[in-house]
């Protein structure tokens, strides 16, 4: 059969399809896009089904369009389709995350939620699919060792399935089994999206889109560690110099200016690198995430020319991990008067190639807005609007704590830790007090009170930065991160004071964060990504191999 060099794509409308467009593109694929049936569904040989967010959203969008009965009709055909991501769950009879909703049923099964009771829930990161019962044989060129990146709340069955004849690529989450992905006859899919898994998941894509349904493994493939590996995410705080130019710099304490000839004088932005060229250096280097943050975003520009536009574009371009991208997202007008909505925004971005928004500012505004109300929901706040319409994977807080000693819990209204490092009075006591505007403003709201909130308005995961610990490369407040651990069922992130591969270490035995975030000391050349994920696998820590590099 001669394989045309086009590929047939679902567009619902829904996520970051650049991402998916650029990896087809990387493997000599041509795209032709399908927003209805009528756009050559009838001419696809190879279709792709790519679905984000909710499963009933995506049911929606399916029959809305027409879609249900030739996606069915081209299913019985025969021809190949992959499905990945939501697009794999549409297989499936049924979620309860949709209860009522009816998926296409071709595996007569349903979805359920992941147990949270002992672990983070959406299920963000990298972790396996192991193809049961095959020795030393992949499906579509899965290996066992390999990690793929999921972002899902609700997951599919591994036994019903399996009974109905597919071939199951099995999952772990703390124990929880589910199907990474499924393969029977025409049709084949992923829970992971292979477009930002790296190099192993371009490798995946390939094999599908050449019909390599099986392949032989080596011993060494064969092998392989099941798991969720601890997340090693490279951070660049982005904003124009003083010439103008887009630049990478880093705050100390949020500061990001060299220290001037006197004290008052700042001197020049620090500028230390190309946002793009520095983010496909960290891919290289193994990062499993790349965060851009506009720290000048408190300034409002035309969203049309916001230039963290095109840095996202040329990244996704070369870069197959997850981008999050974060500062300004919020309600604006525009200068010319126009109201755009944080949604907007978001979509924006997510249509240059970004998987996450930050939101910072605005989710401390909502939370106290929130409290105002006695913890009534509004629907209107940017993490309501954004996670109902791309699911709450696609929603981080970034969150920008202040330390505030006192001497006992009694002194103040707010959650306190009991501190290893007394304050400057000998306090041994302190809340963590939210900020706004990159630490330029203080409210009257703690971190526990906050991620408390948003975790409600359907945020799905906390970038916990510490204005002191800040570009100190003192290591992580490591009594911040479990103090927010211990208060929410979301993925935390760890960030701020990271200054070697120790302090990783040190972030992942001592708190249960799901996740750890380095600037600096990346950008100052100091280690390289690698490093710390050669150090923490020396550890015993599960992290993703960066041999995934070559394709
Ligand atoms: O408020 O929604 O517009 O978002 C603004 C975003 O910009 C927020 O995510 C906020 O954290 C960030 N931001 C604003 N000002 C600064 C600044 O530095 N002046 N960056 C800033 C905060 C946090 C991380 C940092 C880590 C690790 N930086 O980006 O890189 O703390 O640093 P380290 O490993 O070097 O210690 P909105």
């Amino acid at each position: 059969m001669t394989l045309s060099k086009v590929v047939y794509v679902l567009d619902l409308e829904s996520g970051n399809l650049r991402s998916l467009y650029n990896a087809l593109t990387k493997l000599g694929y041509s795209v032709k896009w399908i927003k209805t049936p009528s756009d050559g569904l009838d001419d696809a040989e190879i279709l792709l089904f790519p679905g984000v967010g909710n499963f009933g959203h995506v049911l929606s969008a399916l029959q809305n369009r027409g879609f249900v009965e030739p996606l069915k009709a081209y299913i019985a055909s025969g021809r190949r389709i992959m499905g990945i991501c939501v697009g794999m769950q549409a297989l499936f009879r049924g979620s309860t995350e949709s209860p009522g909703v009816e998926g296409l049923g071709i595996i007569p099964a349903d979805l359920k939620k992941f147990d949270d009771t002992a672990k983070s829930v959406p299920h963000i990161g990298w972790n396996s699919a192991k193809v049961n019962g095959l020795e030393n044989k992949g499906i579509y060129g899965l290996r066992p060792e390999s990690k793929y990146y999921y972002v899902h709340s609700y997951c599919a069955p591994v036994e019903a399935p399996i009974e109905q004849g597919w071939t199951v690529a099995i999952g772990d989450y703390n124990g929880e089994a589910f199907a990474g992905a499924v393969c029977k006859g025409n049709v084949f899919a992923t829970q992971f999206h292979p477009e930002k898994s790296g190099v192993a998941g371009l490798r995946v894509l390939k094999a599908f889109l050449e019909g390599e349904q099986l392949t032989e493994l080596s011993n060494e493939a064969a092998k392989g560690t099941p798991g969720l590996t601890k997340r090693i995410i490279a951070c660049l705080d982005v904003r124009t110099n003083d010439d103008g130019d887009l630049v990478v710099t880093k705050g100390d304490q949020y500061d990001v200016r060299e220290k001037g000839a006197t004290a008052n004088a700042g001197g020049k932005v620090r500028n230390l690198g190309k946002p793009v060229e520095m983010a496909e250096r960290y891919y290289l280097e193994g990062a499993d995430e790349v965060t851009f943050l506009n720290i000048t975003s408190f300034r409002n520009c035309p969203l049309a020319d916001t230039p963290m536009l095109e840095i996202l574009r040329k990244t996704s371009e070369t870069v197959f991990v997850p981008l999050t991208i974060g500062g300004g997202i919020r309600d604006m007008v525009d200068p010319d008067g126009s109201k755009i909505s944080a949604l907007d925004v978001a979509s924006t971005y997510f249509r240059s190639g970004a998987d996450k928004v930050s939101i910072g500012s605005d989710a401390v505004i909502a939370a106290e807005e929130y409290y105002s109300r006695n913890g009534k929901l509004s629907g209107e706040t940017a993490m309501e609007t954004i996670s109902k319409a791309y699911g709450a994977q696609a929603v981080v807080i970034s969150v920008d704590p202040k330390r505030v000693y006192v001497d006992s819990p009694r002194d103040t209204k707010h959650s306190t830790v009991k501190t290893s490092y007394k304050g400057p009075n000998g306090e041994e006591y302190a809340w963590y007090q939210c900020t706004i505007k990159g630490g330029r403003e203080t409210r009257d709201l703690d971190v526990i009170q906050l991620v408390t909130a948003v975790e409600k308005m359907g945020a799905g995961e906390i970038l916990l930065n510490c204005i002191d610990k800040d570009g100190t490369n003192s290591g992580f407040d490591l009594e911040l991160i479990q103090s927010v651990k211990d208060a929410i069922r979301i993925p935390v992130i760890a960030s701020s004071g990271a200054g070697n591969p120790e302090h990783f270490y040190q972030v992942f035995k001592k708190t249960t964060t799901d996740a750890a975030l380095g600037a600096g000391m990346f950008h100052r050349a100091e280690y390289k990504v690698s490093d710390v994920k050669n150090y923490l696998k020396e550890k015993g820590l599960l992290v993703r191999s960066e041999s995934e590099l070559i394709l």
